[in-house]
């Protein structure tokens, strides 16, 4: 990240809805912020897709550009992924070079996420996987951007104008060190796979759910132990496992990254074994914010990303957190028993609303729990004696 930390958001909007397109700028610009970017203007043209060449039309484009200029705008951020010659095509009409322009940064979707996951993960194996997607994502875009990416990671910029031979060099590099991280995972993966044998005695119960919604609240919460959370988009990148015991049965809980709409896709691959965590449980605790405005696209979200890793078939308990948000109004009641309904149909049977902050329903939630777990462990243990919650 440069030192201009301000920047404009740009998305496709669709006209016929267009809280949609207000929502996924809000989520845009709370990444932004995330990554420490402050989003000075939101750009959108309603467009069925992207145009092929510079992602905005070219009226839009031109009213983009010259916002960048007056305003000496640090960052400019799409809201989809752009493909290599859309990238090039922006830096040659967002950053004309001289030598007194320090230039604009672009950053698409992936590159967002990407480097905010950098800043986040601790572990070697997440500091691993986040680098081979890295990589990944650099490789086929290794051209202009190779120096825009250069200074992007406070490089000194002297690259530029790099040629045909020097970005063959680079390429070559690039594939070098994506095999050197690919073994590393492996080796990784290895010791991860033996200890998680050596928990195959265990039931163990995985946290799921979008990004922000109070994963971590709730595993520190049910497990007393310490997680960061705090109010940013992927506060947790690595998983963490920790030992709970309700009711004498006792089990393992991971909380790990939460999801996001368009999550890059070498970011899911390069997670996977982070997600089999997720995808090895026997139960999963999917937490919602039941207060933000769109938190049924977000359990679609889930869902569909549930499914893509093959975890769909996992007995869930939907938890609705964060109704210590919701203040009910004349007009609008809220009736928890309709709601309850309403999900039971979309297909989950275990439902039960919270708060976290407020340790709300926190004891039905473990009761709920306490169901689904002594479930499993009577099958591992078939001569335990369960007691009744
Ligand atoms: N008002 C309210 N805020 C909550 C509640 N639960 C969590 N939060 C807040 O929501 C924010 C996100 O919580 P986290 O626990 O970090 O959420 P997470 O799902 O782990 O998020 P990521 O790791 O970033 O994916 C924090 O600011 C929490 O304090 C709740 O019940 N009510
Ligand atoms: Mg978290």
């Amino acid at each position: 990240m440069g030192k201009n930390l301000t920047s404009v958001i740009v998305a496709l909007g669709d006209a016929k809805h267009p809280e949609i397109t207000e929502e996924h700028l809000d989520e845009l610009a709370f990444l932004a912020e995330t990554a420490g970017i402050k989003t000075i203007r939101r750009f959108t043209q309603n467009l069925q897709s992207p145009d092929s060449r510079t992602y905005l039309g070219k009226g839009k484009m031109e009213e983009l550009k010259n916002f960048v200029k007056e305003k000496e705008v640090g960052n400019v951020i799409f809201d989809d992924d752009l493909t290599p010659s859309q990238l090039r095509n922006l830096e040659k009409e967002l950053n004309p070079k001289s030598p007194d322009n320090p230039g604009v940064k672009i950053y698409d979707r992936s590159l967002l996420i990407l480097d905010i996951f950098l800043m986040r993960a601790q572990t070697a194996q997440a500091r691993t996987q986040v680098e081979l997607a890295w990589n990944q994502y650099l490789l086929p875009r290794l051209t202009r951007m190779w120096t825009h990416l250069e200074r992007q990671r406070g490089g000194t910029g002297t690259r530029g104008g790099a040629g045909e031979k020097e970005i063959e060099t680079d390429r070559r590099n690039i594939r070098k060190q994506i095999s050197v991280l690919k073994e590393r995972l492996k080796k990784i993966e290895k010791q991860r796979i033996t200890q998680r044998k050596s928990r195959s005695q265990v039931v163990r119960v995985a946290l799921v759910g979008y990004t922000n919604v109070g994963k971590s609240t709730l595993m520190n919460m049910l497990s007393k132990s310490t997680i960061l959370a705090e109010d940013k988009l992927f506060a947790t990148v690595d998983s963490t496992v920790r030992k709970v015991v309700i009711n004498q049965i006792p089990f393992l809980l991971s909380d790990t990254v939460g999801f996001i709409r368009k999550l890059p896709h070498h970011l899911i691959e390069s997670f996977k074994s982070t997600l089999d965590e997720v995808r090895e449980a026997d139960v999963l605790i999917h937490v919602v914010d039941f207060a933000h405005p769109f938190h049924d696209n977000q359990i679609d979200v889930v869902t569909k990303t549930l499914a893509d890793i093959g975890a769909a078939e996992i007995p869930t308990i939907l938890v609705l957190n964060k109704i210590d948000l919701i203040k009910p109004t004349e007009e609008e009641p809220l009736d928890l028993d309709a709601m309850k309904g309403y999900y039971r149909e979309k297909g989950f049977e275990n439902v039960i609303f919270v708060s976290a902050h407020k340790r709300k329903n926190i004891d039905g939630l473990k009761e709920m729990i306490y169901e689904e777990v002594k479930k499993k462990h009577l099958k591992i243990y078939p001569n335990f004696l369960p007691q009744s919650y």
